[in-house]
Parts: C-alpha cells; sequence; structure tokens
C-alpha cells in the first residue's frame, strides 16, 4: 500500500477501484496524493463487509473487544511518527501540536473507550416482585463521517466507542485529509484485527451520502457542517436510524474586568488560533468587560500578531476566509491586526482581529472557521450572558473570571453544549460532549458514547411470591 496512492480498506484488504483524485499538501498546494474515489459498487462492497464482520464483532466479550482497543492503541504508538507526518501532509498542521495533541489523542481514544466500556455495568430497577435489567446491544455496522480539521483525533473518536461497543465501521474521511485514515487502516491490518470490523473508503460528499443513505448502515455519526449534517439527516430520515453529530460553532468568550489578565489574554490566543481557527470549538466572539477593553485589545492583537500562520485546508477554505476578512473591511470594521494573507505558496491566511461590527453582521452570527475574531465590549453580566446567548449556534463558551460565584452564574446560564472556566479545549473523555442549536444533536464522550453506538432491550421479570 502506498500512501501517494490512497486505496479503500475492505473487508482486510486493500481495494483501488474508483477514479483516482487529487489532494493537496496546504503548505505548497501541491498534489501530495492521488485517492481512489469510492462508487456506489465500493461503498456497497464496504457496507457488505462491514455487515459480514458484524456477528462475529458482537458476539466477543466486550473485555476482548477492549483488548482489541488496547493492541489498536499500541499499533498507533508503533506508528507514532508516520502517522504524524500524514496527518502533517494533509493538513499542514504545526509538528508540536500534532506530536502532542492529533496523534496521542488517537491512543488515548482508544485505551479510554476500553476502560471505560469494561467497566460499565448494567442497569437493573427492583420492585418488591419485579425485576427489570437492560442488556445493550450494538447498532450493527455505523457510518463513521470524519471531517478534515482534526482528522485523526475525530476518527478515533468515534472509533474507540462504536468498536468497543460491538459495532464494525465503514469510515469516510474528509476528500481532503486520507492519510492518516488510510495508515491507520494499515494499523488495523498489522494488528490482525478481523477482517471488516473496520473499512476505510474515499471520497467527497457525494461518497458520503451513498455511504449514510445505504440500506445496510444502522447508525451516522458525524462530525462537520451544520449543513452536511442537515443533509445526511435529511438521508436517513425515511430509515430512521440513529444519529450523532457535532456541527458547527460561532464560539463566545467573555472576559470580565476581575480576570487574571494574562491567562485570559493567553488563553484567547489559543482558543482563536488554534489549527488555523479551524477547530470547531474555537473563539470567534469575544466580548470583554469595558474597563479593561482597551487593555486587552492591545495586548491580544500583539499577541496575534507573533502567531505563526498555519495553512487553510484548502485553496476553496482559503477564498472563504479572505472573503469574510473582506466583508468585515467593507462594513468598516478596524483590523487590530491582520486581515490579509502573506505573499507565497500555500493557503495561509493571516491570524486577524477586528472590532466595531454590529452583532446583526454575517462576520458575527456566521461560522468563519479560520484564525480570526471579533471583539466588543459589555457593561454588565446580563449583556454579556445575552450577547454570548444571541446565537444560531450553541457549541463551546469561554469564561474568563477569577469570581468563583460568578464563573458558575455565568456557565450555568450560558446556552452552549460545553462552557470553559479559565481555560479552553480541556478534555475529560468521560465527559458529554456536544453542542446545543444548530451545533449538533446527541452527545459523545464517556458513556454516553456507549449509549448511542448500542440499545438498550429491558428484559422485566414478575416474580412469584413463594408459598413459604
Ligand atoms: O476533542 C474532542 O473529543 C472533540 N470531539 C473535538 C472536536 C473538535 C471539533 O472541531
Amino acid at each position: 500500500m502506498s500512501f501517494e496512492q490512497v486505496a479503500h480498506f475492505i473487508g482486510g484488504s486493500w481495494v483501488a477501484e474508483g477514479e483516482p483524485f487529487p489532494s493537496y499538501d496546504p503548505v505548497t498546494g501541491q498534489v501530495n496524493r492521488q485517492v481512489h474515489e469510492a462508487d456506489s459498487a465500493v461503498v456497497d462492497e464496504a457496507v457488505r463487509a462491514a455487515r459480514q464482520a458484524a456477528p462475529g464483532w458482537a458476539a466477543l466479550p466486550v473485555a476482548e473487544r477492549a483488548a482489541w482497543m488496547r493492541r489498536l492503541a499500541e499499533g498507533i504508538e508503533a506508528r507514532f511518527d508516520d502517522l504524524v507526518a500524514a496527518e502533517i501532509a494533509d493538513t499542514g498542521k504545526p509538528l508540536e501540536q500534532t506530536r502532542t495533541l492529533d496523534i496521542p489523542r488517537g491512543a488515548a481514544n482508544f485505551r479510554a473507550f476500553a476502560e471505560i466500556a469494561a467497566q460499565r455495568p448494567s442497569e437493573a430497577f427492583h420492585l418488591t416482585d419485579v425485576l427489570s435489567y437492560t442488556v445493550r446491544r450494538p447498532l450493527g455496522v455505523v457510518a463513521v463521517v470524519v471531517p478534515w480539521n482534526l482528522p485523526f483525533l475525530l476518527m478515533t473518536w468515534k472509533l474507540g466507542p462504536a468498536l468497543v461497543a460491538g459495532n464494525t465501521v465503514v469510515v469516510k474521511p474528509s476528500e481532503n485529509t486520507p492519510g492518516s485514515a488510510a495508515l491507520f487502516a494499515q494499523v488495523c491490518a498489522d494488528a490482525g484485527l478481523p477482517p471488516g470490523v473496520v473499512n476505510v473508503i474515499h471520497g467527497y460528499g457525494t461518497t458520503g451520502q451513498l455511504l449514510v443513505s445505504h440500506e445496510g448502515v444502522d447508525g451516522v455519526t458525524f462530525t462537520g457542517s451544520t449543513r452536511t449534517g442537515s443533509s445526511i439527516m435529511k438521508s436517513v430520515a425515511d430509515r430512521v436510524k440513529p444519529i450523532s453529530f457535532e456541527l458547527g460553532g460561532k464560539n463566545a468568550g467573555l472576559v470580565f474586568a476581575d480576570a487574571d489578565l494574562d491567562r485570559a489574554v493567553e488563553g484567547s490566543v489559543r482558543s482563536v488560533f488554534t489549527n488555523g481557527g479551524q477547530v470547531c470549538l474555537c473563539t470567534e466572539r469575544l466580548y470583554v468587560e469595558r474597563p479593561i477593553f482597551e487593555e486587552f485589545c492591545a495586548r491580544l492583537a500583539e499577541r496575534a500578531a507573533s502567531v505563526t500562520p498555519q495553512p487553510m485546508i484548502s485553496a476553496e477554505h482559503r477564498e472563504k476566509v479572505l472573503s469574510f476578512y473582506a466583508l468585515a473591511r467593507d462594513e468598516g470594521a478596524k483590523f487590530l491586526t491582520g486581515g490579509g494573507a502573506p505573499e507565497g505558496p500555500g493557503y495561509f491566511v493571516e491570524p486577524t482581529v477586528v472590532t466595531g461590527l454590529p452583532e446583526s453582521s454575517r462576520f458575527n452570527r456566521e461560522e468563519i472557521f479560520g484564525p480570526v475574531c471579533h471583539v466588543s465590549p459589555f457593561d454588565t453580566e446580563g449583556e454579556a450572558v445575552a450577547l454570548a446567548n444571541d446565537s444560531d449556534y450553541g457549541l463551546a463558551a469561554t469564561l474568563w473570571t477569577t469570581s468563583l460565584d460568578r464563573a458558575h452564574r455565568v456557565a450555568q446560564r450560558l446556552e452552549a453544549g460545553l462552557v470553559w472556566v479559565n481555560t479552553w479545549y480541556l478534555r475529560d473523555l468521560r465527559t458529554p460532549f456536544g453542542g446545543v442549536k444548530l451545533s449538533g444533536i446527541g452527545r459523545e464522550g464517556g458513556t454516553q458514547s456507549l449509549d448511542f453506538y448500542s440499545e438498550p432491550t429491558t428484559i422485566t421479570i414478575k416474580l412469584e411470591s413463594s408459598d413459604e
């Protein structure tokens, strides 16, 4: 298997079928791989392989599947440098981030869900003469549709719980980032994972649609744009299949005057610019209490100017981000830093901070998904909460304050699935993870993932009273 010529992995074998399409290195803009595009015949083949493997995999005791998850984690660690290289080749991510976040989280995802599943008790409910308990069964074949921003982290975040719960999977990575998924398929093969338990097919959105609407698919998990999520939802509606979606965000960060300013500035730099702003959890709207507004803006702009630009994933995405910079300029925004694109090859844009736009501007309402935020002042806690909540999205919010009371009070009023206080993107894999409003449906993480990837059957037994 060559990773310059990426084939599908189906039933434990490499399948080089379907027209090849080019995939690009975002740092240079040059073609770095040719990838086979799965047509309906390939999708059929992959779903068939997953279905064939499903009964045997589901029949294994959970402890054995958990042991497989640990072996996959070891396999990831054994190919660590290759996975780092594959992820960087597709995304242009910084080496340090890829080594400390993206690839280690892959191994951690398998280990965490092995532990959670192996130790999970079943439920039982007693009445005087009635005993009810639940047994959980896997859904069957799960379609795992993965985005390009954190390709390995998000693929494994879904595979860990899906597999340990007893499902087999067909993975469809983004057309922009096939590399780490293909290499992971090799990790599965090298570990001796039973054929058909993990299948990986490649292609654009049309392949994804063929997969999610396939009659042999029993559930769909997806992270990506709200538009694609909505279209997947329509595709599965006729077959009434379970879905779990983590979608877009327009995340707010609230900085109160009592915040530790050093921490708030550094934390905001991380929350706005990590991964070139291409994380659904990134902050795009910052609201700062008026007495510290000027100082905060000055310090944020100074730090932002020293952030190393990271390429956007594609030429098309770069154009989208730059179109928002142009919109801000047209609407009279003040650029505190950035606003352009560096000279040279690749899909780079400048880290950018703007202020002065109304809340109604598309700049403040739509997800941009680039290294950019808008900063506005606020005067009261109530106003800050109202501004943060005035959004169609509700994925994450970040709050900077040294007041314990305020931290709890405000966090509980924010309409978001995730609220971080004096930190950002700090993860405990056991916690529910997902968004409200247009940011998604369902929660993954910990036992919530295991619940999504399985269905309970409730067994109720009437106990006869004894003669004695
Ligand atoms: O860290 C995670 O588990 C997670 N689901 C991150 C999602 C990031 C979206 O861009």
